[in-house]
């Protein structure tokens, strides 16, 4: 009889780490899931190992002594962090790709998920509905980063039969934790500032627009796609998924639709340069025919349930900010 799976998450303290962790913990059970990270948190619950991604034998111990049996690597340095310091970025994201695959070609993983993004695409991309199959032309270290993942995945894949599967993450916005390095972090802490100050101060520019998705359908995504079944996947590089896309100010206005008083400035810094060479909207029309992606908020309801649950957290004896 197969063994049940066991899962190994890296880079699990961040921003869609946290949530998956808690999300694979309910499916397969605390004991079958293990959040590793290069910083131990105390607030984990559940079963965590200390793993710097470029120890590999650290790595494959803990997949040996624990029986892993997929891994979702999601340990890697984002665009704007990268620029700063671009070949330590350069080296944690490459060679902790490389030792994940090659701990999984030796311990015969079953599957192994690798996030890819939209940072993939650059000067050269169409900006409106981009093309799963445009060339890549990444203009950050991170984007270069994640296209040469992109194709050492379908590498071994291809040629050693290691079942990798990836997908191009827009930004993710979700109130359980902060975003960390990324472009695309305005979107997230423009609902703490909303609640907490009543203003923002955006890094981006009012009209720049950037595909972006709720955390709950990122998870949905990553589940579909993760459990489709072999054949499904015909495609060995990364899959374009698309969700939702805004501009800095539409947000805003959604926002003054619950908060009216709330205000927005802007004081576009160098990630303005990062997102005008990113895509407007993308295709995910491959993706919607492989695996049924579909996801399910749009900008309002987003929105709502943004300032809701950070209201519950921030505002806990009920009292939420209003006008
Ligand atoms: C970033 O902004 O770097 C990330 C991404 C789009 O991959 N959120």
């Amino acid at each position: 009889m197969r063994s049940p799976e066991k899962i190994l998450i890296t880079g699990a303290n961040g921003q869609i780490g946290t949530v998956l962790t808690q999300t694979l913990q309910a499916r397969y059970g605390q004991d079958n899931v293990i959040a590793s990270d290069i910083r131990a948190e105390e607030t984990f619950s559940g079963q965590f190992e200390r793993i710097d991604v470029l120890d590999v034998k650290r790595l494959e111990k803990v997949v040996v002594d624990r029986q892993i049996t997929q891994i979702y690597h999601l340990a890697a340095i984002l665009s704007a962090k990268g620029e700063k310091d671009p070949q330590w970025a350069w080296n944690l994201n490459m060679n902790g790709l490389f030792n994940v695959l090659d701990v999984g070609f030796r311990q015969q993983l079953r599957k192994i998920f690798f996030p890819s993004s939209i940072a993939v695409f650059g000067n050269f991309t169409p900006k409106i509905n981009t093309s799963q199959s445009h060339f890549l032309d990444p203009n950050t270290v991170y984007g270069i980063s994640k296209a040469a993942g992109e194709y050492w995945c379908n590498y071994y894949r291809n040629n050693y039969d290691l079942d990798v599967r990836s997908l191009r993450f827009p930004g993710i916005i979700g109130y359980q934790t902060l975003a960390g390095g990324g472009t695309t972090d305005y979107a997230v802490d423009i609902f703490h500032a909303a609640i907490q100050h009543g203003t923002y101060e955006c890094f981006l520019k009012s009209d720049t627009r950037l595909p972006m998705m709720y955390m709950d359908d990122a998870i949905k995504c990553v589940y579909d796609m993760m459990d489709a079944p072999y054949e499904a996947i015909t495609f060995h590089g990364a899959y374009n998924i698309g969700a939702i896309n805004f501009t800095p100010s539409e947000i805003a206005a959604e926002i003054q639709k619950h908060l009216p008083n709330f205000t927005i400035t802007y004081e576009p810094d160098f990630r303005q340069q990062i997102a005008d060479t990113w895509p407007n909207s993308i295709d995910d029309s491959l993706a919607k025919k492989d695996w049924g992606w579909s996801p399910e908020y749009d900008l309002a309801k987003m929105t709502s349930e943004m300032l809701k649950q950070l209201n519950k957290k921030y505002n806990p004896k009920g009292n939420p900010r209003q006008s």
